[in-house]
């Protein structure tokens, strides 16, 4: 049985979601819940020593960091297959799922926090990763090619994001289309928001991120001292 830890606002767990539904995998969702230190518990703290979802456990096997998952799931249970074997396109792929993770991802928490004085580099990284995307797109209709991979599913889960904190899919005529047809996907609809849970974890992304700010210093304390 497959377990897996998220919490359902949490861009890192959202691409390991679709994943599992992509793969028509059935497995047991067990929601952390963030705001109320779910993720300090000892029980969780023995998953994962730096106390972050999502988490998988595959009979018995445990897995963190989001993309070594999908990574594992991928080779574990290849049907369908979500990573291209030529070396063109692998390299590609794994271009889009680490511009997203280490340009998208901080531009985005950035532009969520309104921190004065990082909004313009916040944007220029946003607005460049759409321009990269977009080239390394082409006409194609996936980033891998003609299916869906691992570089659809990170990008197509932080691309909206960006779009919806204020940039603009207009010079990409294509980049949109492709969203789109992500968006219609049975594990996007699955996966995605509300709008009353966007509002509410709009409205607490702030209060959540004092919260983990606080909870660094225990988490520093933890790390030195794993006994619960
Ligand atoms: N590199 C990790 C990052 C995971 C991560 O930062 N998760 C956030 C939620 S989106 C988390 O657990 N934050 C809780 C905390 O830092 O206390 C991955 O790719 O899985």
């Amino acid at each position: 049985m497959i377990s897996f830890y998220y919490a359902k606002p949490s861009l890192f767990s959202r691409p390991v979601w679709i994943t599992l539904l992509e793969k028509g995998l059935e497995f047991e969702p067990i929601a952390v819940n963030m705001a109320k230190d779910g993720q300090f518990t000892p029980e969780f703290r023995a998953l994962n020593p730096f106390c972050r979802i999502p988490v998988l456990v595959d009979n018995g096997f445990r897995v963190t960091e989001s993309q070594a998952i999908m990574d594992y799931l991928d080779t574990k249970y290849p049907q369908p297959p979500l990573l291209p074997k030529a070396a063109e396109p692998l390299a590609l792929v794994r271009m889009v799922q680490m511009v997203s993770i280490n340009e998208l991802m901080p531009a985005i928490g950035e532009l969520l926090m309104q921190k004065s004085g990082q909004q313009a580099y916040a944007k220029n990284r946003g607005v460049t990763a759409l321009t990269l995307f977009a080239e390394l797109l082409g006409e194609a209709s996936y980033f891998g090619g003609e299916q869906l991979s691992l570089a659809d599913i990170m990008a197509g889960v932080l691309v909206p994001i960006v779009c919806e904190l204020g940039l603009d899919l207009k010079p990409h005529p294509h980049l949109q289309s492709w969203l789109d047809q992500l968006m219609a996907r049975e594990s996007w609809q699955q996966t995605q928001l509300s709008t009353a849970e966007k509002d509410r974890f709009l409205r607490s992304i702030r209060a959540l991120a004092r919260l983990w700010q606080k909870r660094r210093q225990q988490r520093a304390e933890q790390l030195l001292n794993p006994s619960p």
